[in-house]
């Protein structure tokens, strides 16, 4: 009997679906579009027939390829598994490329489903077709071209050509093309074939196939000289984190951690209090410098200092999952293993004792000296990091507020998921992000900068969606004010026409536009008042501070000269 021509696409899509689900996707984002219109049915459909006792997948909508894209990179970073983006044929996908360049650099999961024209319709003038299994270029870990759907086609045969795709996603993104034949839609929804239920056919959990060489990864770790040293932690996942604390605390280590580890937040006798102004003042220098060798857990350190100090070291060991290489410094040795079989064995390394406390309470002192009384951009995020809560996840958007918070953040109580999109450091789609993040189901608070927020701007959608809190913080300083601490800033008037994008803008009306509540703050208690009261609200909230371009990198200067003197 022949098959349909829509059935013929639909069992292709409706296996696909439910691979992708046997691959561990939980979260499915689709954007709108013809040619996608059988895998956008194929995902409706499943989800309509899966089982109550199943762990549901989820549908999420934007309409905004670009912004999708961020917004499934913010699911599977906090969800810490693969996420699946559905888009349409053409410039839509193209769309997809700067979250799947941070998915990349960072060894995020996600999986590019790109609809297509059939071979026939490329190179002859049809609408909306373009060349696309070449558009991610290197920044997937494979792209796949699916063959177009025919009644020749088996779907079953689809798992053992997914199969070693999905098993890369452990290192990062990749690219299913899925060419479709119209007809694109049933005329009537009944006219599609029931979901028939499969079983799993997948021999191992393609996600946590091993991906790196266990001998070899255990020879190196013990490897590593006895030589009394440090532990620094960059960006690792929060359960990495917690990995890497209990491990600290067994040992008796102190660990000097990166904004971007989830430890940077908490205080605790196993975390280095501030560890960049430590290493800026004389008497942490000098502790810093009795380190031989660093063993460093994840990479992409945001302090351009403790980089610098790195260099001077003899022995640098990186620990990483990914199979990036991580040192900008090029002298590193770096281990590619999970890192709780890095903890495992590690039980032979010394590491220094920590360092005087004066030197803390000095640091903490000259902040209070220079940050506690007026409202600047600095006291801003010195005075969010103290209005953090327990169940709060924190994503700090680029630019100057993570250097803020890396350098002058207080210490709370609480370990809080921290993140970044510090793979490319792109200040797009911050706040997509950050609404992906807060499908895990935790608050959110996003501190980011003006010309961050205008970028994303039609993010504020997502936002408004959210049904957990959502705060976002936008530090409004009239433009790039990062550019005052760069060279750029030699030529004022160059400077704030072509670097900094000086400009008079604010973002009331963009909040009411997307129905967000909205307020201005200008002073410390005013705004820690506010993040609490967001918290109490469900949805979004957007807060803006104002600030003079100049004010914050000026007083800033000031401080680290008291700083160094220490
Ligand atoms: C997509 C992208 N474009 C350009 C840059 C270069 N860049 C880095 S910081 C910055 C300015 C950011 O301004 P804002 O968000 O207002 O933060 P502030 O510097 O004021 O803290 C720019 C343009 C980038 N990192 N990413
Ligand atoms: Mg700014």
């Amino acid at each position: 009997m022949t098959m349909s021509p829509t059935n013929i696409n639909h069992n292709w899509s409706v296996r696909i679906i439910q691979l992708l689900y046997f691959a561990g996707v939980r979260d499915l984002c689709i954007a709108p579009g013809s040619r996608s219109a059988p895998l956008t049915i194929a995902a409706e459909i499943f989800v309509n027939n899966q089982p109550e006792t199943q762990d549901p997948l989820i549908l999420h909508g934007h309409f905004d390829e670009r912004g999708l894209g961020f917004f499934a990179l913010g699911i599977a970073k906090a969800k810490i598994r693969p996420v699946a983006v559905i888009t349409t044929s053409g410039t839509a996908v193209a769309n997809l490329l700067p979250a799947t360049i941070e998915a990349n650099q960072t060894t995020v999961p996600l999986i590019l489903l790109t609809a297509d024209r059939p071979e026939e319709l490329l190179d002859c003038g049809a609408n909306q077709a373009i060349r696309q299994t070449k558009l991610f270029g290197d920044h997937v870990q494979s792209t796949l071209n699916l063959p177009t759907p025919t009644e020749a086609l088996n779907p079953d045969d689809l798992t053992s050509t997914l199969e070693p795709l999905f098993a890369m996603l452990s290192q990062g993104p990749i690219h299913i093309n899925c060419p479709f034949r119209d007809p694109l839609y049933p005329n009537n929804l009944n006219e599609l074939n029931q979901v028939t239920h499969i079983k799993n056919p997948f021999t191992d959990d393609p996600f946590t196939t091993p991906y790196f060489d266990l001998d070899k990864a255990t020879n190196q770790l013990h490897s590593i000289p006895l030589a009394p040293g440090l532990v620094v932690v960059g960006r690792v996942n929060y359960e990495e984190a917690l990995t890497i604390l209990d491990w600290a605390e067994q040992q008796g280590h102190i660990l000097v951690a990166d904004i971007s580890s989830s430890l940077r937040l908490l205080e605790h006798p196993c975390l280095l209090p501030y560890p960049e102004l430590m290493l800026a003042s004389i008497s942490g220098q000098h502790w810093f410098n009795q380190a031989n060798q660093v063993i460093q857990f994840g990479g992409r350190l945001v302090s351009k200092r403790l980089n610098s100090w790195l260099a001077t070291r003899d022995g640098h060991f990186i620990i990483s999952t990914g199979n990036h290489y991580l040192d900008p410094n090029k002298k590193a040795m770096q281990i590619q293993c999970e890192l709780k079989l890095a903890c495992d064995n590690l039980k032979h390394i010394s590491v220094l004792d920590p360092p005087p406390s004066q030197i803390t309470t000095a640091i903490e002192g000259l902040i209070s000296q220079n940050f506690s009384t007026s409202f600047s951009e600095i006291s801003a995020n010195i005075s969010i990091s103290q209005s953090l809560s327990e169940n709060t996840s924190v994503f700090i958007g680029n630019s100057l507020s993570i250097r803020w918070m890396d350098l002058l953040a207080s210490r709370n109580n609480m370990m809080l998921p921290t993140f970044t999109n510090r793979g490319a450091s792109g200040i797009d789609g911050l706040i997509a992000t950050a609404t992906g993040i807060n499908e895990a189901g935790k608050d959110v608070l996003v501190v980011l900068g003006d010309t961050s927020a205008l970028h994303d701007l039609n993010s504020l959608s997502l936002a408004s969606r959210c049904s957990t809190s959502v705060c976002i913080l936008v530090i409004n300083n009239q433009g790039g004010s990062i550019f005052n601490l760069l060279p750029a800033a030699q030529y004022p008037e160059i400077n704030k026409r072509w670097f900094k994008c000086q400009h008079p803008w604010s973002f009331e009306q963009a909040a009411k536009m997307f129905q967000i509540e909205y307020h201005h703050i200008s002073d410390n208690d005013g705004l820690k008042d506010q993040i609490e009261a967001s918290r109490k609200r469900r949805g979004a909230t957007l807060i803006e501070c104002h600030f003079e371009p100049d004010h914050a990198t000026d007083i800033f200067k000031d401080f680290m000269k008291q700083v160094c003197l220490l």
